[in-house]
């Protein structure tokens, strides 16, 4: 069974291609959960909900989070009342959040709700949260710490990024299914998405369980670039690469992943830095890594899975 580490668009758009290539016994998306928070009395789960509503075909492609088709009667009621609507909750993606609160008050795990959401919404694949406890990214600034969404949202990244701290993420463990996977060692390799590394991948390979599966190398582990050419697809990657590693280009994320990764696949444009790739030990696949299409997003991930056979091949 492949598991892919997703968050955030990226993450959210090669899982939709893994899922047109590989049936739902063959793999699980394993999701970020460190973007959670309470909002407005609400339990949010903001990379959960991307990648549900991108599987089930309902995202909202423009905005790269939500729903398609919505509308923003419960946001303009909220702004007349004088309530917070910097955190923008359409009136279609809110009954997600309300359901989601009220299962969870009633003790329902997280991955239980996301299951019930996706047997609604027709993904017949396991969308699993990282873990079913409570991991929150703080992100350390020149401003002070912050919570994520108000970094990420409220202040649009402008503070600048001095570290990263999983809270909790030492006490969480693999949620459930993914904890049986790992036990059961059914798992026969890892996609890492093209996620934001800092934000979206970091706070899942906090999860002990899961970054010593990883570290162990007992599973092949494959990495997409979410860097192109210097610059991140979506959301503030390269800046916040800037402030934490000095550098942007894809190289930097090859760094930092370091030895997890076993191969790479870097876009088109980056095809100069594919040999500096390999002599720091990786296999590397070069292809078009801009998912336009769920029909791109498709070859993306026959790309991406090409290389575990490159993988098997070369032990
Ligand atoms: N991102 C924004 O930039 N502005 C918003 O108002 C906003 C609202 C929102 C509501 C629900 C949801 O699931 C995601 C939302 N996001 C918003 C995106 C969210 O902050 C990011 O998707 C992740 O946290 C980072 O990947």
């Amino acid at each position: 069974m492949i598991i892919a580490l997703a968050g955030g668009v990226g993450g959210a758009r090669l899982a939709q291609g893994l899922v047109q290539v590989l049936g739902p016994d063959k793999l699980g998306i394993v999701v970020n959960v460190g973007d959670d928070f309470e909002h407005l009395g609400l339990q949010i789960s903001p990379d959960l909900d991307t990648v549900m509503y991108t599987l089930a075909g309902i995202h909202n492609a423009k905005l790269g989070w939500g729903r398609a088709h919505e509308t923003w009667h419960f946001m303009e009621t909220l702004e007349q009342l004088g309530g917070e609507t910097w955190f923008r909750l359409g009136d279609r993606d809110l009954a997600v959040h309300v359901d989601r609160t009220r299962r969870i008050r009633a003790g329902e795990t997280l991955s239980a709700i996301t299951a019930g959401f996706c047997a609604r919404l027709g993904i017949r694949h396991s969308v699993m949260p990282a873990t079913d406890q409570r991991l929150r990214t703080r992100v350390l600034t020149d401003i002070g710490e912050l919570d994520f969404q108000d970094y990420f949202v409220r202040r649009r990244c402008e503070p600048a990024v001095r570290g990263l701290r999983f809270e909790d993420a030492q006490s969480a463990l693999p949620c459930a299914a993914l904890g049986r996977l790992i036990a059961a060692e059914r798992i026969t390799g890892i996609v890492i998405c093209p996620s934001n590394p800092w934000l979206s991948i970091a706070p899942i390979f906090a999860i002990g369980e899961l970054s010593s599966l990883i570290d162990a190398h007992r599973v092949p582990v494959v990495a997409v670039s979410p860097i192109i050419a210097g610059k991140a697809v979506k959301g503030p990657a390269s800046k916040i690469m800037h402030e934490l590693v000095g550098g942007s280009d894809a190289l930097s994320v090859v760094e930092y992943y370091g030895v997890r990764v076993d191969g790479w696949v870097i876009d088109a444009q980056d095809a100069a830095l594919a040999g500096r790739v390999e002599a720091a030990g990786h296999r590397v696949r070069v292809t078009d890594t801009i998912m336009s299409s769920p029909e791109r997003a498709r070859q993306l991930a026959v790309d991406t899975l090409a290389l575990f056979d490159e993988l098997d091949a070369a032990e």
